[in-house]
């Protein structure tokens, strides 16, 4: 997280440089809308950064399967600006996605870790990670710092149009602060260890989370998947009443994502309907929630950074779950490092 923020914040001004991206204030002012494609975790990430640039520049965002869009003829907008994410910058649904936007004369970004990949060199400009080699096939370090690097992309398209210089101010205060909130939220790993050596047992898990809280509740569902293939399902939490809270009995432990926003008493209410069902809960939260059986404590950031930092204990139990049942983590089955086909 130090890399992708290191040079990047003019706490003079409280904007951002991001060199790279080839954007000028004019042209970012110009923007109608944001799509934003990628695969697996790159489309969570996606996801979170649709919601900051959505709150801090106020700009209609929206995420995508990269590996849908390509498929469906989508209306190319001259006024949309198009951000692909990806990890290794070779996923070739995405590269696919970036070569049809092109062709069809889109301006396309790249939010991508790999110095140099297809990707990257496919795009017009856009933001490196610098997350470092990915040393297992399964995104981890790369989805924060994504996320990370969407805090800056939002705080520089906001500072072009709608957010005051205050605001600019707290978010950049907030992701200054997430190298050591990380650390910190670090030094819980035995006791999330101890909670993945009880949720190893179960045969199916559910995730839930609501707007800020939901791309974090379907990244930790897919890292589950990915390393320990537990089945995990990962739902909004405002959709349970939809139809899931069927599935609701003690033997499908639900892990629900609980940030102190202004949706808290929302979400408290959803755990309440999972206890009347006598469902188990293990909350990801800024405060001990009394309506879970065990939370996991989070350090509280600004309210549009907390899914940065709410993902990683959720890839830890991920990890450790693998662990306890024996799984080959570097090389989880059926997984490749870059999806060429
Ligand atoms: C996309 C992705 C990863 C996943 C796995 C397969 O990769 O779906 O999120 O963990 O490695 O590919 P990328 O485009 O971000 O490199």
């Amino acid at each position: 997280v130090d890399r992708v923020l290191r040079g990047r914040i003019d706490d003079r001004f409280s904007t951002v440089h991001l060199g790279g991206l080839n954007l000028d204030a004019r042209e970012a002012r110009r923007i109608r809308r944001v799509k934003i494609l990628g695969c697996g975790t790159s489309y969570h990430a996606g996801m979170i950064g649709a919601q900051m640039i959505e709150e801090l520049a106020r700009i209609p965002s929206d995420a995508e399967p990269a590996s849908e869009f390509r498929y469906r003829n989508a209306v190319v907008d001259p006024d949309t600006l198009y951000i692909a994410v990806s990890q290794s910058g070779e996923t070739y649904d995405v590269l696919a996605a970036v070569q049809e936007l092109k062709r069809k004369g889109a301006r396309v970004l790249g939010i991508v870790n790999v110095v140099g990949s297809a990707i990257a060199r496919e795009a017009d400009g856009g933001i490196y990670v610098h997350a470092g080699p990915e040393v297992c096939v399964v995104s981890t370090k790369c989805f924060t710092n994504t996320t990370v690097a969407f805090g800056l992309l939002a705080l520089h398209l906001g500072r072009t149009r709608d957010l005051s210089v205050r605001d600019g101010k707290r978010i950049i205060e907030g992701l200054r602060k997430l190298p050591a909130q990380i650390a910190e939220m670090l030094e819980q790993e035995d006791e999330i260890k101890k909670l993945a050596e009880e949720y190893a047992q179960a045969r199916s898990m559910l995730f839930i989370g609501r707007v800020r809280g939901y791309p974090v509740a379907r990244e930790a569902s897919l890292k589950l998947k990915e390393v320990s293939y537990i089945h995990a399902e990962a739902y909004p939490a405002s959709e349970l009443k939809h139809g899931p809270l069927a599935l609701i009995e003690p033997a499908l432990p639900t892990v629900a994502i609980v940030p102190d926003d202004d949706l808290l008493e929302k979400n408290r209410a959803a755990m309440e309907e999972i206890k009347a069902r006598s469902g188990k809960i293990l909350a990801v939260a800024h405060q001990p929630q009394e309506k879970a059986d065990q939370t996991i404590v989070v350090p509280k950031n600004e309210d549009e950074l907390d899914p940065i930092l709410m993902g990683i204990p959720l890839q830890l139990l991920a990890y450790h779950t693998a662990l306890a049942l024996g799984r080959d983590i570097d090389k989880p089955r059926n997984l490749a490092k870059s999806v060429t086909v």
